[in-house]
């Protein structure tokens, strides 16, 4: 592998790496909240819309939207938390069940297909 090209390769992982450290922080985050659904829930797409997103094509799927629109700890600060429990009450996805109600049963609260 030439120079040039390996190094275009590390840039390009670590640029990679750097923009899925929020969302790996989160799902972290999620899991520490809600530790029985790790299995089926401590991933990407639990927020996400495709399953490992970049920063050019990160776009939140509806619980997602709605962690970030109402469960952002402090707005201000530079790393964002979340306070998942205020948004359990909501149906994000629109499909009948509550987040919490989908969070305990395993299934995408972000996902209308899943439920
Ligand atoms: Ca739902």
């Amino acid at each position: 592998m030439k120079k040039t090209t390996m190094a275009v390769s590390v840039f390009v992982a670590v640029c990679a790496a750097t923009t899925m450290l929020a969302t790996l922080d989160n799902q972290k985050a999620f899991v520490a909240k809600y530790p029985d659904a790790k299995a089926s829930l401590g991933k990407c797409s639990t927020c996400h819309v495709k399953p490992l997103p970049k920063k050019e094509d990160h776009e939140n799927n509806a619980y997602g939207k709605d962690l970030l629109a109402k469960a952002v700890v402090d707005p201000k600060a530079e790393k964002k938390t979340y306070a998942f429990e205020k948004i359990e009450g909501l149906d994000s996805d629109g499909d009948g069940v509550k987040n919490i109600d989908e969070i305990k049963a395993g299934t995408n609260p972000g996902d209308p297909k899943s439920k």
